[in-house]
């Protein structure tokens, strides 16, 4: 039996005044989808099946490289995690998994495995972090962790994510996801090709330790925290390394590691065309790795990504099965609340996509058609589909505003009472 955060009574009070509501709206939009020969069952029942990843560090509050604003209420550690995240799931129905950062989170696995049966968790994507110290390691990563110019250094970073995917055996995670902060912040401060020798050379070490039913993702960032070059700098970079390293690595995309602007779903179709996408950290941002909400500023783009990923999925593209999951960092606002909002978001995007009318895109395109086929997208992507996502929420036992539930329940101050604040704790931009 799981136990319930929120707890079913409250979900269902809150379910029963927007109910008829709720009916009549999934009604009406049944309606006008028929009139475009999509059965709005359908695309309910492929949203209910989909599902992201909660990060482990999203239930904690961020902080900016000047500051850091704990929120009431703030987990403690990896269990309060769980339990913040159990929440999310409670009212979302779209976010079962959970991804581990270690060593943020390191605890004896057997707990790890205990909290998530009594929470309904499953673990997700395993992460290393070498872009900053742990207390007490021998060499620090001032300087690089996998790519670093120092055997022992390199040879500790290599340890570290083999017991990553040793805690993730333990746990049941079939991936693991790299992310380095290893770049240089002046030119000449690095020799770019002898960087990424000893960071592919480091890789492959950590390749062999992988089970044979794992992944392991390679996520590229163009800068931060060195501004000058980074190692594994762009999506050209990490299509190298995951070629280097083999048919287990796949490249990850986060939508905030790019530069302004750049064409992400071509990415994304590129790297799906030579079956090397592994999947995404979604989040939005205006400049940078703002690592926002899942479509707070852009979410044309984030349905134009989907786009992509439906085309790929209806095509049965080979290889193709892209792990899902949230990366992002809040300031200013409660971080289950944003984290349901996102997994709203991305639930959202995948909907829209699956109306898109790919047999009239298909011949616009061939006849050159560029304002009928940007309007097939537009069509689609115009189209309200909340009452879809809602029903999909309350059918699987969800809440059909999930921000009002959470503020109706009362969690935050609950948690608060026992909960005492911190001025440090774990969570960060990656
Ligand atoms: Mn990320």
């Amino acid at each position: 039996m799981t136990e319930e955060m929120i707890g079913a009574d409250v979900v269902a009070r809150h379910n029963e005044s927007r109910l008829a509501a709720l009916r009549t709206d999934y009604e009406s939009l049944g309606e006008r989808l028929d009139r475009r020969g999509i059965a709005i069952d359908d695309i309910r029942d492929r949203v209910a099946g989909f599902s992201v990843a909660v990060p482990s560090w999203g239930v904690g509050t961020g902080g900016t490289r000047f500051a850091r604003f704990p929120g009431t209420g703030e987990p403690r550690h990896i269990f309060d995690k769980l339990e913040d995240c159990a929440v999310i799931n409670e009212l979302t129905r779209a976010t079962p998994n959970v991804s581990l950062h270690i060593p943020w989170d390191k605890t004896e696995p057997a707990k790890l495995i205990e909290a998530g049966e009594r929470l309904g968790l499953g673990f997700d994507a395993m992460n290393s972090n070498t872009f900053s110290d742990a207390p007490g390691q021998a060499h620090s990563y001032k300087f690089g962790s996998l790519s670093h110019t120092d055997r022992a250094t390199r040879e500790q970073a290599v340890a570290h994510n083999i017991e990553c995917i040793e805690i993730g055996k333990a746990i049941g995670s079939k991936a693991l996801t790299v992310w380095i902060g290893d770049g240089s912040n002046f030119p000449g401060q690095a020799s770019f090709a002898k960087s990424f020798e000893r960071y592919l050379s480091a890789m492959k070490d950590v390749v062999k330790a992988l089970p044979e039913d794992w992944r392991v993702f390679t996520e590229h960032k163009m800068f931060e925290p060195a501004f000058y070059s980074t190692v594994v700098q762009d999506w050209g970079t990490n299509y190298l390394i995951a070629q280097e390293l083999g048919p287990k690595a796949f490249c990850l995309v986060d939508l905030g590691h790019h530069a302004p602007n750049v064409n992400i779903e071509m990415i994304v179709s590129r790297l799906i065309q030579f079956r090397k996408l592994g999947g995404f950290h979604f989040n939005d941002s205006k400049y940078g790795d703002d690592d926002l909400d899942a479509g707070a500023i852009d979410p044309y783009r984030l349905f134009l990504v989907f786009n992509e990923l439906v085309d790929a999925e209806l095509a049965g593209a080979e290889g193709f099965h892209p792990a899902h999951m949230l990366d992002q960092s809040h300031n200013v606002t409660d971080p289950i609340e944003s984290l349901m909002v996102s997994a709203n978001e991305v639930r959202r995007a995948y909907a829209l996509a699956l109306l898109v009318d790919r047999n009239a895109l298909s011949a616009h395109q061939d006849a050159n058609d560029a304002l009928m086929a940007s309007e097939t997208l537009k069509q689609a992507f115009r189209t309200d589909v909340e009452p879809i996502l809602a029903m999909a929420r309350l059918e699987a036992g969800g809440a059909i505003d999930p921000v009002a539930a959470f503020r109706e329940a009362g969690y935050r101050a609950r948690v608060a009472a026992i909960r005492p604040a911190v001025a440090g704790g774990s969570g960060g931009i990656v």
